[in-house]
C-alpha cells in the first residue's frame, strides 16, 4: 500500500523550500490549516447549523456579508493573531488591515492577506466556495506595528500563497515559489494529505471560464476572444467548453487540473474588473505562474501590477499559455 504523505511530513521534507526558512512559515502554514479544518467544518454543515443566509452588515464594497463569511474571517485572525508568525493581516471582509497589538505578533515577520471565503454568494445553494491567501515579508522593523505598506507590495514579493477549496473534497493548494503542491483533507484523519504532487496546467486547454452576461460590456478583444472558441475547428479542437461556476477558486482549481483560461475582464460597467489584487488575483497569478501557466491583465503580468490599495482590483486573465496568448493576440 502506498505511504500517505501528510502536509506536515511534506512541509518537514521540503523545508528548504521555504524562503528564510526559520519553521516561521510553515508555522504559519498550519496556522492557515488550522482555521481551514474549522471553516471547512462549519461550510460542510451551513445547511443545518443555522448560520446560513446574510447578516445585515455590508463590506467596504457594498456587499452583503455572508455569516460564513464572518465566521471565516474571525477564525482565520484568531489564528494569525493566536500563532505569532503574522504582524498583520488584510482580508476582504474588513476595510483597513488589522495590524497584531501584542509582543509576539510584532516580533512577526510576515502580513497575510486573504479572502476568507470566496465566492460566498454560492454559499446558500451548496456549491464550492474558497479560501485565497496570500503572504509576504513585511517591510516595517521588527518589533513595531505593522503599516499599509507591507501590504502594498507587487505579487512578484509573496513569499507563498495558495487556496483551499471547500468542494466535494476540501483541498488545499500552496506554492513558496518552487512548484505547485496540491492536499487533500482526509476527513477520517483529519490531515491533508499529498494527493496532487508538483501541479501543472496543460499548455492547452478546451475550456473557457468567464461571466459572458457582461460579453456587451466589453472590449472588442474579449468579444472575438470568445467568438474564436465558438467556432467550429476540428484541429484545434474548437468550439471550447463553456465552463463557470462563479466561484474563482473552483473554475481556477478545475482549470489548473484540465487546461483552460479564466477571464475577469474590465467592462465598462466595472473599469478595473471586479477581482481584487492583493488576495484575489496575485495569489492565484503566482499559483499559475508557478503551474506554467500565464496571469495577465490583459496588459501586463499581474504579479508586476503597482499595489496602490488594499482593495484595488486589476482585470484578471489566468491559464493555459497557449489560450491566454491566443486572447492577448486579440486584444
Ligand atoms: P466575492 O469575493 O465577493 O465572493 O467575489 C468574487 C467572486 C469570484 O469567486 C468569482 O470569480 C466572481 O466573484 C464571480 O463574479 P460574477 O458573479 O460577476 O461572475
Ligand atoms: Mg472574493
Amino acid at each position: 500500500m502506498a505511504r500517505i504523505k501528510t502536509l506536515n511530513e511534506f512541509i518537514l521534507d521540503r523545508q528548504d523550500d521555504f524562503p528564510f526558512a526559520t519553521g516561521e512559515l510553515s508555522r504559519l502554514l498550519n496556522d492557515i490549516v488550522i482555521a481551514s479544518k474549522i471553516v471547512n467544518r462549519e461550510v460542510n454543515k451551513a445547511g443545518l447549523a443555522n448560520i446560513l443566509g446574510a447578516t445585515t452588515n455590508e463590506n467596504i464594497q457594498g456587499e452583503t456579508q455572508q455569516k460564513l463569511d464572518v465566521y471565516a474571517d474571525d477564525h482565520f485572525i484568531a489564528a494569525f493573531k493566536n500563532g505569532g508568525e503574522a504582524c498583520a493581516i488584510a482580508s476582504e471582509e474588513n476595510d483597513d488591515f488589522v495590524a497584531f497589538d501584542n509582543e509576539r505578533s510584532k516580533q512577526g515577520k510576515y502580513v497575510v492577506a486573504f479572502d476568507p471565503l470566496d465566492g460566498s454568494s454560492n454559499i446558500d445553494v451548496n456549491v464550492s466556495i474558497g479560501t485565497i491567501f496570500s503572504i509576504y515579508r513585511r517591510k516595517s522593523d521588527l518589533g513595531t506595528l505593522a503599516t499599509k505598506e507591507d501590504f502594498l507590495q507587487k505579487g512578484t514579493e509573496q513569499v507563498a500563497a495558495g487556496y483551499i477549496i471547500y468542494g466535494s473534497s476540501t483541498m488545499l493548494v500552496y506554492t513558496t515559489g518552487k512548484g505547485v503542491n496540491g492536499f487533500t483533507l482526509d476527513p477520517s484523519i483529519g490531515e491533508f494529505c499529498l494527493s496532487h504532487p508538483d501541479m501543472k496546467i496543460p499548455v492547452d486547454g478546451k475550456i473557457y471560464s468567464m461571466n459572458e452576461g457582461n460579453l456587451a460590456f466589453c472590449e472588442d478583444g474579449i468579444k472575438d476572444y470568445i467568438t474564436y472558441c465558438k467556432e467550429v475547428d476540428k484541429e484545434s479542437k474548437r468550439p471550447y467548453s463553456a465552463r463557470y461556476i462563479g466561484s474563482m477558486v473552483a473554475d481556477i482549481h478545475r482549470n489548473l487540473i484540465k487546461g483552460g483560461i479564466f477571464i475577469y475582464p474590465a467592462t465598462s460597467k466595472a473599469k478595473e474588473g471586479k477581482l481584487r489584487l492583493l488576495y484575489e488575483c496575485n495569489p492565484m497569478a503566482f499559483i499559475m505562474e508557478q503551474a506554467g501557466g500565464v496571469a495577465t491583465t490583459g496588459k501586463k503580468r499581474i504579479m508586476e501590477v503597482d499595489s496602490t490599495g488594499l482593495h484595488q482590483r486589476v482585470p484578471t486573465i489566468l491559464g493555459s499559455k497557449n489560450m491566454v496568448n491566443k486572447l492577448l493576440s486579440k486584444l
